[in-house]
């Protein structure tokens, strides 16, 4: 135990010298035209600053040179000393000082902090006053001081300038300072203004260094935050519900992908969203739509980017949300085949025969509330994508366990092949848990024509059967017996 006591000790003390840098002022040069202009020039060139504030060789303290100031003032920014920028080490600042006479009312020297600040004027942020010593007007000794440097700064490894202020009322005698001594590492760059050599640097002063800053010009946002994480999902719809009819899936197959933008609190202030709409497999006119489950619509500043073909029952407040509805719901458009119109023929891509049409972009994009308080979280979004069958406001398909709109009609629950329990928190399933719409992490390959999607992607009734325990690689390609690609649309 005491062996291990020295050793820490003997380690404590290594690293202590090894680490320790000082900040000195003692208005000394070692020059060899030496004079109190000269020497103030020369610690001028190491970056320290002098406001009203010369040297003096009457009276010093040591050495051939003091500091002194001139008339006398209770402005902290009058008569006043700034350090060079340095990141201060614990420790005591150490320094001499003396009035010139014995006389006067008041005089104080007044010690501050400077911070670093991105967007003021020299980048000097606000001063912090943390230390006062009055002097006994009536005593000119030499006064010797110690003063700790104040935790917050100490070992926070940002740079800040120190700034001693010589205050005072009546009469004449000036503040004297010599020997000063500062603890920390000098960090000020003489050849670039004085200003600190490299800081963490933050643009638009959110808090976020410019290299995490996504947006480092805008103090609003800081960060992306991507879904699917790598790439476009696919989103995928059979509208035959609640009849799983001919279970191609392709009655609309939308990629998607959505950026939830946080600021340096990592609050959701939008959501920049991209819908891809690559085919219709439908004689039905269905519309798009998304809630946000949880989240009431008065959280949503504005919605842009959404698309109105005249479908009478679109009713929007002014932020942009569907009128009516507990959560955020957003119709981001009411017709696919006005978005992607079928170049003759039977849908849109999805007989391989017909001509192709260019996949649609439709991006949308949802505003957050930015006040204080009422800000949401990322876990706050849920993105409950649905389509809303042929113009029927009430007959929406929603992904498997997905729960409907406050306008979603019950009157099709239980109906053909639909086994919805809302008692059971159980939706959008068939008895033996097949769903109408399917949400993939990344883009993938949809059935040509009216081939049922089981006898293309081969393991996916086994996937959905098993509630996603098994095969939840269905749709991948990466062995044989997963796909039969004669089913799938593949130009
Ligand atoms: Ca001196
Ligand atoms: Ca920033
Ligand atoms: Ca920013
Ligand atoms: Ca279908």
């Amino acid at each position: 135990m005491k062996k291990l006591y020295f050793s820490t000790l003997f380690l404590a003390g290594i690293f202590a010298n090894a680490g320790a840098q000082t900040i000195t002022l003692n208005c000394e040069s070692s020059a060899s035209s030496q004079s109190t202009s000269n020497n103030r020039n020369y610690d001028i060139a190491r970056c320290f600053s002098f406001t009203n504030v010369t040297y003096t060789s009457n009276d010093e303290i040591n050495g051939n040179y003091s500091t002194t100031h001139s008339s006398v003032s209770t402005s902290v920014t009058a008569n006043c000393i700034k350090s060079p920028w340095f990141k201060p080490n614990a420790g005591n600042i150490t320094l001499k000082t003396k009035l010139s006479n014995d006389n006067g009312t008041t005089r104080t020297l007044a010690i501050g902090y400077i911070p670093y600040s991105a967007s003021a004027a020299l980048k000097e942020g606000t001063r912090v006053e943390f230390y006062t010593y009055a002097f006994n007007t009536s005593n000119n000794d030499v006064q010797n001081l110690t003063i700790p440097v104040p935790s917050a700064i100490a070992g926070s490894g940002l740079p800040y300038k120190i700034m001693f202020s010589f205050l005072g009322s009546g009469s004449s005698s000036k503040i004297m300072m010599d020997d000063c001594v500062m603890p920390g590492t000098y960090w000020a760059d003489p050849s670039n203004s004085c200003y600190p050599l490299s800081v963490i640097a933050d643009a638009d002063s959110d808090g976020v260094a410019d290299g995490d800053d996504a947006y480092p010009a805008d103090a609003t946002r800081a960060y992306n935050n991507w879904y699917p994480a790598a790439t476009y999902g696919t989103l995928m719809f059979e509208d035959l519900w609640p009849a799983t009819g001919d279970y191609d899936f392709n009655d609309l197959v939308i990629d998607y992908r959505y950026n939830l933008v946080t600021n340096a609190s990592n609050k959701v202030v939008e959501m920049k969203s991209k819908f891809v709409t690559r085919a219709i497999g439908a004689s039905f006119h269905n519309g798009f739509a998304f809630q946000l489950n949880g989240l009431v619509p008065s959280k949503v500043t504005a919605v842009s980017g959404t698309r109105n073909f005249g479908a009478a029952w679109i009713s929007n407040a002014s932020n942009g949300c569907e009128n009516g509805q507990t959560y955020a719901n957003i119709i981001v458009y009411d017709d696919a085949q006005q978005v992607l119109p079928s170049p003759g023929g039977s849908g849109t891509n999805v007989i391989l025969t017909n001509p192709y049409v260019t996949p649609d972009t439709t991006s949308v994009t949802v505003t957050f509330t930015t006040t204080s308080g009422q800000m949401i979280n990322l876990g706050d979004v849920v993105f409950n994508p649905y389509i809303i069958v042929d113009q029927t406001r009430g007959k929406e398909v929603h992904l498997p366990d997905f729960v409907p709109t406050t306008k979603a009609s019950t009157s099709y629950f239980g109906v053909d092949q639909d086994n919805t329990i809302p008692a059971s928190n159980r939706y959008y399933k068939t008895v033996n848990n097949l769903p109408w719409a399917l949400n993939v992490t990344s883009s993938i390959l949809y059935m040509h024509t009216i081939n049922d999607f089981v006898t293309g992607y081969l393991h996916f009734a086994e996937w959905a059967q098993s509630s996603g325990a098994s095969y939840t690689d269905w749709y991948s390609n990466t062995a044989a017996g997963y796909r039969d690609n004669t089913k799938l649309y593949i130009r």
